[in-house]
């Protein structure tokens, strides 16, 4: 057995894939056994490779769009790990030939949820009675199986295939072997569909529970980027844009005339209207270096932001030096760990994704979110997941490589708690108008996401 543990009885189901109306009777009777009693799906997912097939033709015959889980995600294009269209929220049935302790089916259960799917059902072809379903159970997943390993070795018997002695062993075998615990972690409920209230409660970074109960108060994922020349533009705007947004993006360095006094301005106008200041700074030296230009320097950043942007890419000192920064200040800071861009072939790999959600666990009390594309850490609802790259209309990128979608994809299939738009707002005849449409529409998208 995959545990290692020998068995009497060994069932291969694999073969079945030579024998196609078989086959088809099997996916037949599995979808109509079970899928009545499931009160909703919206697609289904094999778990490699037996029931591959076997999900493809529940698929297609019912008419059921289909995922397919990968077992390593590709370390190029577009590095999923989840093939097919997700939308955060949707309801996926798992296939599975055999369930023996049920850790196959969770390891695609984390990945699936991990991408913010919800899973409730697994149908099987055979329960090997030895704690899959109460396994599953555990993790709010219903096992349909359509026989036990006991019918089937009943059935052999009757038809003379197996004798008693046979039939003793596979029994004695069960009982022995029926508390096997798969050691898989399950995400039970992914971030993307809980409420930010709730979220806010869980989160161990202050900056973070503060903009999420802001979110939820003012019923904004609305963060503006004011990238403009005039940095009395930048207070306009800002005072114009306030009732609509939950952050307010600054790029100091490309703004004329960004004194100490814009940013106490800002900093002003931010406490008053209810809204955060974000520094996209993308800081990216040694920590040592990182220390003064957060804290010192022509913008004293940490005097006026509540946030920074951050790359993973020089290491913890990085993020380190902020921690140690952000203990001289009085009031909560944190940051946003970069981990994807939205900016066509940009060089972030697989590994490096990883390796920045690791580094953003570390620090759970500075890093307030990830700067991502994607669902990145659904089980820590603490951490806020930012993602830029958003445009309503017709237009989907600039001459320079940036990627635009829409605010509803941005939230229901990328999974963004805080979305952020810059010309689609500022380049608007009317920016405050502009800036409430999105307002609506992203908070409508955020609301579809948790009610599905
Ligand atoms: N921004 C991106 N993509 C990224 C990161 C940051 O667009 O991957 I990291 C910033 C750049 C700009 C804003 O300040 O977000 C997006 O502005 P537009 O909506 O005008 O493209």
């Amino acid at each position: 057995m995959k545990s290692g543990r020998r068995s009497p009885i060994y069932i291969d189901l694999r073969v079945v894939i030579s024998y196609p109306k078989l086959m088809d009777e099997l996916s037949k009777l599995m979808w109509n056994f079970a899928a009545p009693s499931i009160s909703k799906y919206d697609t289904v997912c094999g778990v490699p490779y037996t029931a591959l097939p076997i999900a493809t033709l529940i698929s297609v015959r019912e008419n059921v769009p289909m995922l397919i889980r990968r077992k390593e995600a590709k370390g190029y294009g577009t590095k999923k790990l989840i093939e097919g269209d997700i939308n955060v929220g949707d309801v996926c049935v798992i296939i599975e030939d055999v369930v023996t302790t049920g850790s196959s089916v969770l390891e695609t259960v984390a990945d699936l949820r991990g991408a913010g799917l919800k899973v409730t059902d697994a149908i099987v072809i055979v329960d090997r009675e030895q704690g899959g379903p109460e396994n599953l159970q555990n993790e709010g997943i219903k096992c349909h199986s359509v026989c036990t390993l006991m019918q089937i070795i009943s059935i052999l018997k009757e038809s003379g295939k197996v004798d008693s002695i046979m039939v003793e062993k596979v029994k004695a075998y069960l009982e022995d072997n029926n508390d096997v615990t798969p050691i898989y972690p399950v995400v039970k409920t992914s971030k993307a569909t809980i409420p930010f209230e709730t979220r806010a409660q869980q989160a161990p970074c202050e900056v973070s529970k503060l903009l999420l109960k802001l979110m939820a108060r003012k019923k904004s994922n609305l963060c503006v980027a004011v990238d403009v020349d005039q940095a009395n533009d930048l207070i306009d705007l800002a005072k114009l844009l306030a009732p609509h947004i939950c952050i307010l993006k600054t790029h100091a360095d490309l703004t004329k005339n960004f004194t100490g006094e814009i940013s106490r301005q800002l900093h002003a106008l931010a406490k008053q209207a209810d809204f955060m200041v974000l520094e996209d700074r993308k800081f990216a030296d040694i920590g040592n270096t990182v220390a003064k230009q957060y804290s010192g320097g022509c913008f004293e950043v940490s005097r006026w932001a509540d946030l920074v942007t951050v790359h993973s890419l020089p290491g913890d000192g990085i993020v380190k030096a902020l921690e140690e920064e952000n203990a001289k200040i009085e009031e909560p800071r944190g940051c946003f760990l970069l981990a994807e861009m939205s900016s066509e072939g940009n060089l972030i790999t697989t590994e490096y994704i990883k390796g920045s959600t690791q580094m953003a666990s570390k620090f759970p009390k500075t890093v307030a979110g990830l700067v991502c594309q994607s669902l990145l850490l659904a089980d820590q609802p603490g951490i806020v997941q930012l993602t830029p790259g958003v445009r309503r209309g017709e237009i989907k990128e600039d001459s320079l490589g940036q990627r635009w979608v829409t605010p509803e994809e941005a939230v229901i299939e990328k999974g963004g708690d805080v979305i952020v738009v810059g010309r689609g707002i500022t380049g608007a005849k009317c920016p405050e108008k502009e800036a409430k449409l999105y307002q609506e529409e992203l908070w409508a998208a955020y609301e579809k996401r948790i009610a599905i």
